[in-house]
């Protein structure tokens, strides 16, 4: 009997590949381009299956060139590459990979918080291009993060994962803000009390973002959201491109208006606002906060035991939306 027909959109571990091709006819992309649409929904167009990436947008338009499509598995937590209320309208599953990126994700929104409040960028670049001659009181003085105001806006996992390591790591006093309120133990657990968003703008002094993009968060940072915090704060972004509006923010780190900044994540990434590339007190990385080998392996296999777990048992791991299972 020959073997369902799989598309693997993306260059992924060879080891991920070998686990699929024992269950799957796999079409790879070793090569790692990145598709046009047209040309993401041709190659998926005879497919039961799909394992994606958050480069590859899975819309109406897509889905009704792929009659056979039964699941689209993400290798990331986040899915706003997916429409999936046009998936549910056509019974195709939906999955993420929730969970397995929570620490390391936490890590990384530490490490830029870091990198920025302490500037270590901005003086590796000042030591490399030869300019360091001599020691100066005020060399690259930043901010400290040890018993600062962190501020999370989204406190799901990895919101609570970086609230964590804030309080109890460094003694940060933490606030949060989201849409809805933690329960008390989690809260406890966390050291976080929750507040408006204006009063986390107005106090933070480290501000992260951790929400999932959607419609209501576009532009949740933007110039008016800005302007509210302190000229001391810095701004980091691990969420997703588009929640901070990028041209505001670069202007507002030209101007001083809020310290520095911290970005792994822009709109209309790969491409970076110009404005960003040019002020100095922005810290900026190619969205790699998931970026470790073991958790970037995890991801990867995650996606693939969801497509295993439906297309040959039936039952996938983490579906976003379960109710089709019923149908
Ligand atoms: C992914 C991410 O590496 O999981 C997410 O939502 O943003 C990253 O961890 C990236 O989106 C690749 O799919």
């Amino acid at each position: 009997m020959s073997k369902p027909k799989v598309l693997v959109a993306r260059a992924i571990f060879p080891s991920v590949l070998e686990r699929l091709s024992q269950h799957f006819d796999i079409e790879t992309n070793q090569a790692d381009e990145v598709w046009p649409k047209e040309e993401l929904a041709r190659r998926m167009s005879d497919k039961v299956g799909a394992f994606t990436t958050s480069s590859e947008r899975i819309d109406a338009a897509v889905l009704d060139a792929c009659p056979q499509l039964k699941i689209v598995a993400n290798m990331a937590v986040g899915y706003n590459n997916f429409d999936v209320d046009a998936m549910s309208a056509r019974g195709v599953l939906a999955t993420n990979a929730p969970d397995v990126l929570t620490e390391t994700t936490a890590d990384f929104g530490f490490a830029l918080l870091m990198a920025t409040a302490r500037r270590v960028t901005e003086s590796e670049h000042y030591l490399r291009a030869g300019k360091w001659t001599k020691w100066n009181y005020e060399m690259f003085s930043g901010s400290d993060v040890h018993g600062a105001t962190l501020g999370i806006l989204g406190m799901g996992r990895i919101g609570q994962g970086i609230a964590k390591r804030g309080a109890h790591g460094f003694g940060m006093n933490v606030i949060y803000h989201n849409r809805s309120r933690l329960e008390p133990g989690l809260e406890a657990a966390c050291k976080a009390r929750y507040v408006s968003k204006e009063e986390l703008l107005r106090t933070s002094d480290h501000l992260v973002l951790v929400l999932p993009y959607s419609a209501s968060s576009h532009h949740a940072i933007g110039a008016a959201e800005l302007a509210q915090m302190k000229p001391t704060a810095n701004l980091i972004n691990i969420a997703r491109g588009g929640i901070v509006d990028d041209a505001a923010l670069a202007v507002a780190l030209r101007n001083r208006q809020i310290a520095a900044a911290g970005l792994d994540v822009f709109e209309g990434e790969p491409a970076v606002h110009p404005g960003l590339l040019t002020v100095p007190n922005v810290v900026l990385t190619p969205h790699i906060a998931s970026a470790s080998v073991p958790t970037r392996l995890a991801m990867g296999n995650l996606a693939a035991d969801n497509l295993i777990g439906y297309l040959v048992n039936g039952k996938p791991l983490t579906p976003l939306n379960p109710e089709i299972l019923k149908k």
